[in-house]
């Protein structure tokens, strides 16, 4: 029987689903692979379900070119943590779950742009303190959401459900940047920059792919063209954002406020951002429910599957 590496303790149905065709072992700590364990792993199995910070860089290929491992099964639809292209040249297909995430990921967007313009978090504190005075008439002023204007960064599959949410849900106008103009059922205005984008939104959500190319793509200069009653939604990946840009923005009173699920140096969230009243900070919340990991665990199943059966794995990104 082949074997396969679980780099975490996935869900039952997931692992049960995985036992039907392989030998499987499960790492059961919580922490990403270190460099010699990937190499290991790739040395030993014949097929790899990593996930978030299993970093399985150039280098780690470069140390291991000819693996016993044909197959890195992604848990999630983001894979910016390992490198695709070097895992190819080693002979080991890299997939992903793309279509399993979008709705509790576009769910965790809306979470975080009314939490964020509503001044949940904030509010919640203020109770939970013991420290609310009373309703005040212009007590905690936020943001109306309903009619404003939405700005989504990258409209690919989760950009797109966030946009539908917004629209259809709470009355907004939508615009969006992405490398081609999308075919939508509902009207959204496409810029070319994301600069120009910026400075029509009350709302930016960032749903655009982790990686080289998008790697501070909400810099300094972004932060400056937003309006100063925006907020700022990340359900993408950390380093998108510069988040030190992010802080002094923030402190400055530059921009109102940010939600954010993810952060540049995950589980680490600077003290700086976590001493800001405006921001809403949610630990890396995106899919986390059980059906959906599920989806997830089990799209991954299959295209290991289909991988060491010699198919073409349904989800196949290099
Ligand atoms: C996953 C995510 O839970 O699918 C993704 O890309 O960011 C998540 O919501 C995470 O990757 C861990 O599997």
């Amino acid at each position: 029987m082949m074997r396969v590496l679980m780099t975490r303790a996935y869900p039952d149905r997931v692992v049960a689903e995985a036992e039907k065709y392989f030998e499987v072992e499960i790492r059961e700590e919580t922490t990403p692979l270190k460099v010699g364990q990937m190499r290991g792993a790739l040395a030993l199995y014949d097929g790899i379900l990593p996930t978030l910070g299993d970093a399985f860089s150039a280098q780690v290929f470069a140390e291991e070119s000819n693996p016993r491992c044909k197959v890195l099964a992604n848990f999630g639809v983001g894979y910016n943590h390992i490198d695709a292209e070097a895992a190819r040249a080693a002979g080991v297909a890299v997939t992903n779950t793309p279509g399993a995430v979008t709705d509790a990921t576009a769910d965790i967007a809306m979470t975080l742009i009314l939490m964020s313009a509503r001044r949940a978090g904030e509010g919640e504190r203020l109770v939970r303190a013991g420290n609310w005075a009373g309703w005040h008439p212009t007590q905690m002023m936020g943001l109306h959401v309903t009619g404003k204007t939405v700005g989504i960064i990258g409209m690919g599959r989760i950009g797109q459900a966030v946009a539908r949410r917004c629209h259809f849900g709470f009355g907004m106008q939508v615009v969006y940047v992405n490398r081609s103009e999308k075919q939508l059922d509902f009207e959204a205005r496409r810029f070319d920059s994301p600069e120009e984008l910026a400075g029509e939104a009350d709302i930016v959500v960032i749903c655009v792919p982790g990686g080289a190319r998008t790697h501070h793509l909400i810099d300094a200069p972004f932060l400056a063209s937003m309006r100063p009653h925006a907020h700022l939604i990340n359900v993408a990946r950390g380093d998108v954002v510069d988040e030190a840009a992010l802080i002094r923005a923030l402190e400055g009173g530059r921009i109102a406020g940010a939600g954010l699920d993810v952060y540049e140096h995950e589980p680490q969230v600077p003290e700086a951002l976590r001493a800001l009243d405006n921001v809403t900070l949610l630990p890396h919340l995106g899919t986390a429910a059980l059906e959906v990991r599920e989806r997830m665990g089990l799209m991954a199943v299959e295209n290991l599957r289909a991988a060491l059966a010699g198919e073409t794995p349904p989800n196949l990104v290099n």
